[in-house]
């Protein structure tokens, strides 16, 4: 059977490991890429040059001239309306099957499959759950036996019927290394870059994370958090490496350092084997002095560390992320002290958030100096916990909530959750951390802190130096997304 598969923005090692693992079946794998670098989520959100530079047009053909049997989707909530427009246009055209996979499908199967143009949701882990809908299309199954499958959702007589997702994957050894060149045929610069999981799940469970949901989802697993073998890992990047391309190692993990022992034995084989520059996140909590050193003696230029909000009382009674401010400092101190740059998220916008809130957070960063403040408008993500504190806190009401759920999600500020007013605070704050994470002498930074505040076009000078931040740690996917749309023949 084959498959062909859309995506758009970015590398999805979620397609990529659904590929493999299709392909060791003897199934058929092609991707549609939008790289999509004016809409959404990208660096430059421009209406007038996403048009300009619009290629659904040619996905939806492309699809079409394929003659796939199935149609996938990887859907989160940010790109559902996007996915849902293409699929729609499919549909008048082909009868071809659809299905939706991933995180937004995992938290609303119901709602996706009232959208005639989705036949199949799958909920959760896809690899199996794929391979039984491939096997049950060859078999022309009836619907009612498809709804039987585990993770599967469809529709029957207008309705929608989800069974219960199988349990997670233990044995992550098990899987096929991820299908890289579905992705790098098409923007050769990933591969630079090289994306990887050591990890599926996360122990903590953030308010506002999709993770929060996935326990939800998944109530009857005990162990969420379940890690690939240190040999496995190594093998892939050494078949990768010697391809002679990466140059370095992106983890992408929801916490990397999670254990020393099993950090140790990384390290040992990463030094000598793969020896790369790398980067990863961490959790503060699980942060020690040695995890730090080990990280550095790997090779780790730069952690990223999600702290969201200096105030605890927004951080532990809102968010529910686990760590003191006195834990955050300690661990920010000692990744510092191995050597190892350090780039913080925060999280702007948490129901019943203050103005005292924000000036917890600006001291705490004056203090503390991480080399880079990455600054987000909280986004509400369908079924997770945050939202019952915004709906308690009535800044969403039950008709945003369903909004949402139907993907248009945006940032904080359009969903009609933050006024005129706290958005023109929060623009404030976020031109206060971008600058404190440009400039780390104290007196420089008063000095152009009192500049740009006297300066009007808050938003536009938060901008610029939110710009000059991404020049200055070299992010460098916008560029590549932005060279792979010239070569229009690869597009999409
Ligand atoms: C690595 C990562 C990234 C990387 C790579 C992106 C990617 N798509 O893989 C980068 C940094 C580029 C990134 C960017 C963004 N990310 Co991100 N990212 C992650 C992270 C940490 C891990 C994803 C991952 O690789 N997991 C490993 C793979 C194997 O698992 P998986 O992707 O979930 O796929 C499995 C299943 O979901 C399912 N599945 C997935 N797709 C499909 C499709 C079909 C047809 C089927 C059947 C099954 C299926 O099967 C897969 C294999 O088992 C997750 C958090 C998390 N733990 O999931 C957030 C997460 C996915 N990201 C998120 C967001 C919001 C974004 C951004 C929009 C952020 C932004 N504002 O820019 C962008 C979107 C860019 C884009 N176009 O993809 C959110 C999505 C929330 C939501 N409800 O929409 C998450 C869940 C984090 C969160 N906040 O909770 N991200
Ligand atoms: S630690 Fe990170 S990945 Fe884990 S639940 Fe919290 S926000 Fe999500």
């Amino acid at each position: 059977m084959k498959i062909v598969f859309i995506y758009s923005g970015a590398e999805s090692l979620g397609i990529e490991y659904l590929s493999s693992f299709l392909k060791s079946k003897g199934h058929e794998t092609e991707l549609l890429f939008d790289p999509a670098i004016f809409s959404g989520d990208q660096v430059v959100n421009s209406r007038f040059l996403s048009r300009i530079f619009n290629v659904d047009d040619r996905i939806v053909q492309r699809a079409l001239d394929s003659r796939p049997d199935l149609i996938a989707f990887s859907v989160y909530t940010g790109n559902f309306r996007w996915c849902l427009s293409i699929a729609e246009r499919i549909k008048q055209r082909s009868a071809v099957p659809i299905v939706f996979g991933g995180v937004h499908p995992t938290a609303v199967p119901e709602r996706v499959l009232l959208h005639n143009c989705v036949d199949f949701v799958i909920i959760g882990e896809g690899e199996y759950a794929l391979l039984d809908l491939l096997e049950h299309l060859k078999a022309s199954s009836q619907p009612e036996q498809i709804a039987k499958l585990p993770n599967l959702g469809v529709r029957i007589n207008g309705s929608a019927c989800i069974a219960a997702p199988r349990p997670y994957i233990q044995d992550l050894d098990s899987l096929p290394f991820p299908d890289k060149d579905l992705f790098f045929q098409k923007v050769s610069s990933f591969e630079n870059n090289y994306l990887i999981t050591t990890t599926r799940g996360c122990p903590f469970d953030c308010t506002y994370c999709s993770n929060n949901m996935l326990h939800h989802r998944y109530d009857h697993e005990k162990r969420h958090l379940r890690q690939r073998s240190v040999e496995n890992v190594i093998e892939e990047l050494f078949w990768m490496k010697k391809r002679g391309r990466m140059k370095l190692v992106a983890f992408a993990d929801d916490g990397f350092a999670y254990s020393e022992k099993w950090l140790g034995n990384f390290v040992s084989q990463y030094k000598s084997k793969i020896d790369m520059p790398f980067y990863c996140s961490v959790h503060p909590s699980t942060v020690t002095r040695e995890i730090a050193s080990l990280l550095k003696k790997g090779g780790c230029r730069f952690v990223t560390m999600g702290i969201e909000s200096c105030s605890e009382r927004i951080r532990l009674n809102i968010f529910n992320r686990k760590g003191s401010n006195e834990k955050l400092i300690e661990s920010m101190a000692q990744i510092k002290e191995a050597g190892i740059r350090i780039s913080v998220d925060n999280i702007f916008g948490a129901p019943t958030e203050t103005q005292a809130d924000l000036d917890e957070s600006l001291a705490f960063y004056y203090r503390t100096k991480p080399d880079r403040i990455l600054t987000f408008w909280l986004t509400y993500y369908p079924k997770t916990d945050i939202i019952k504190h915004a709906l308690e806190a009535n800044v969403l009401s039950q008709a945003e909530v369903d909004r949402i759920e139907e993907g248009y999600v945006g940032f904080a500020h359009d969903t009609g959750s933050i006024t005129g007013e706290k958005v023109k605070l929060y623009s404030k704050y976020q031109l206060l951390f971008q600058l404190r994470s440009l400039i780390h002498t104290d007196r420089l930074y008063d000095f152009f802190s009192k500049i740009l505040l006297f300066l009007p076009f808050k938003r536009f000078t938060g901008k610029l130096v939110l710009s000059m931040n991404a020049i200055k740690n070299r992010d460098l996917r916008f560029f590549y997304l932005l060279r792979y749309l010239f070569e229009k023949k690869n597009t999409p």
